[in-house]
């Protein structure tokens, strides 16, 4: 899809199958006249009035025949989801009868809408910006009311109206210097290198703080990522199934049984999280073992929190100094989790050089209650339990914002070190690329990726 199209387009909203009611949606210029065609109302009410309800009967034009009774709602421009004439046509939910449907009004002046096209309208229309967008993209996607929530409050509008802010405000100081560089003998001001140095530091740090929590955002709505982690045999498969209530992981008493990371998604109270199962970390004996050790490290560099399971049953070795290690060297929020309690002890407690560690079974379940609510607090103390700050955005909009920011770096180390039309064009282009954030400034290509993913109906 290349260009706006002012055509009216319909589709079905809701998913196939057998249910109480499905929706179809038509949307254009044309609704109301396609709904005129073949739509009887079963009441004295003039059809179309603006935002109201009728029951009546779906008439095929020529045959006369009635394909459902259905209910048609009408939204008039601008006041529509998309911004345009607007009807919803609710059926009894049979697919006979939704396609029926369906097929009348195609035939009677709409075209079957493409996947996203209703919210690519009401974007071209100005009814959402590229942040809110998104958000309806990740709320029709949410697998928890966590995710959801999340979405919801980016459709409340704050993040479209911080980018919004801050684009506005670079793109006045770029007004000014591009004004100072192109008329010098107006009694234009010339530009106080100071007060802009001062100026695009404060938006700088605002930025980051924003691209901080986008990153958050992504990290919460994918499920906050918790990567087990040990040498092979401390039981961090059977705590996986454990966690999970089934046999989710193979679990044998042969070191080295599980070879490729595992992913289990699960609710830990309103936090979705995606526990990884690991390959044991030792010296790897083969090359798959070699392989699924490389991928343990990848799952750690991708993790939010660790656990680190130690088989408190046996002496530490060298690859348990290993995990230990690797705990460090991740830096990431972690739990010691000595396993296997219900055997004699041998790890002797002084080999976590006295940082906290949990004590529990995997065979008998004792202390996993602990473990979830040390993970709990971990996510609470990170502050991503929040939903307030958080941000949400697409592929193509994190690159955009990446760019900005890098772009508004460049503009800050060459004040005063730099000629003025060299910091506009840095300037430029960060207005440019927060625009691509936002939407005020967006090609068509980015448009077709970004709708590409949505359903047909919304
Ligand atoms: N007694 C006892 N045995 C356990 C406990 N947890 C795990 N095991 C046993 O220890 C052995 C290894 O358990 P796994 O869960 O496969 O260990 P792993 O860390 O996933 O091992 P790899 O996949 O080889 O890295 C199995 O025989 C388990 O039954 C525990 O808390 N107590
Ligand atoms: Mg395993």
């Amino acid at each position: 899809m290349s260009k706006v199209r002012t055509d009216t387009i319909a589709a079905v909203a809701t998913p196939p199958g057998r249910s109480a009611i499905s929706l179809i949606r038509v949307s254009g210029p044309a609704a109301f006249e396609v709904l005129n065609r073949i739509f009887k109302t079963g009441g004295k009410k003039t059809f179309p009035l603006p935002h109201c309800a009728y029951y009546g009967s779906i008439i095929e034009p020529i045959a006369g025949l009635i394909a459902d009774k259905v209910l048609v709602t009408t939204f008039v421009a601008p006041h529509s989801y998309t911004g345009e004439n607007l009807v919803e046509v609710s059926t009894h939910g049979n697919i006979v009868v939704v396609s029926k449907v369906l097929q009348i009004i195609l035939q009677n002046g709409a075209r079957g809408a493409e996947p996203g096209e209703f919210t690519r309208r009401a974007f071209l229309n100005g009814k959402m910006d590229l942040l809110e967008v998104e958000a309806v993209s990740q709320l029709l996607s949410a697998d928890s009311m966590s995710q959801a929530r999340l979405a919801l409050n980016q459709l409340d509008g704050l993040p479209s109206h911080f980018v919004g802010r801050i684009r506005a405000h670079l793109l006045d100081h770029l007004v000014q210097l591009e004004a100072s560089l192109n008329f010098p003998e107006d009694a234009i001001e010339a530009i106080d290198e100071h007060i802009l140095a001062r100026e695009l530091k404060k938006i700088r740090a605002e930025l980051q703080i924003f691209a901080d929590n986008a990153r958050n955002g992504s990290m919460v709505a994918g499920g906050l990522k918790v990567a087990l982690l040990g040498r092979p045999n401390s039981g961090k498969s059977s705590i996986m199934n454990y966690m999970l209530g089934r046999e989710r992981a193979i679990v044998t008493d042969i070191a080295g049984t599980t070879r490729d990371t595992l992913e289990e998604s699960l609710m830990i109270g309103n936090y979705a999280i995606k526990l990884i199962d690991t390959a044991g970390l030792r010296e790897p004996g083969d090359r798959i073992e070699a392989i699924g050790i490389e991928r343990t490290r990848r799952a750690v560099d991708d993790a939010f929190a660790l656990i680190g399971v130690f088989d408190g049953s046996s002496q530490p070795d060298s690859d348990d100094r290993l995990v230990l290690a690797e705990l460090d060297r991740a830096g990431k929020p972690c739990i010691i989790l000595r396993n296997k309690t219900d055997l004699p002890q041998q790890l002797p407690d002084n080999f976590f050089g006295g940082r906290d560690q949990l004590q529990a079974s995997a065979l008998n379940g004792l202390g996993l209650e602990q473990l979830v609510a040390s993970l709990s607090a971990l996510i609470s103390q990170s502050g991503l339990g929040g939903y307030e700050e958080l941000v949400l955005l697409g592929a193509q909009q994190s690159a955009a914002l990446e760019r900005a920011l890098a772009s508004l770096d460049r503009a800050c180390a060459g004040i005063g070190r730099m000629y003025q039309d060299m910091l506009a064009i840095d300037l430029e282009e960060t207005v440019r690329e927060l625009g691509r954030v936002n939407g005020e400034t967006v090609d068509v290509n980015t448009l077709d990726l970004i709708f590409e993913r949505f359903c047909i109906g919304k």
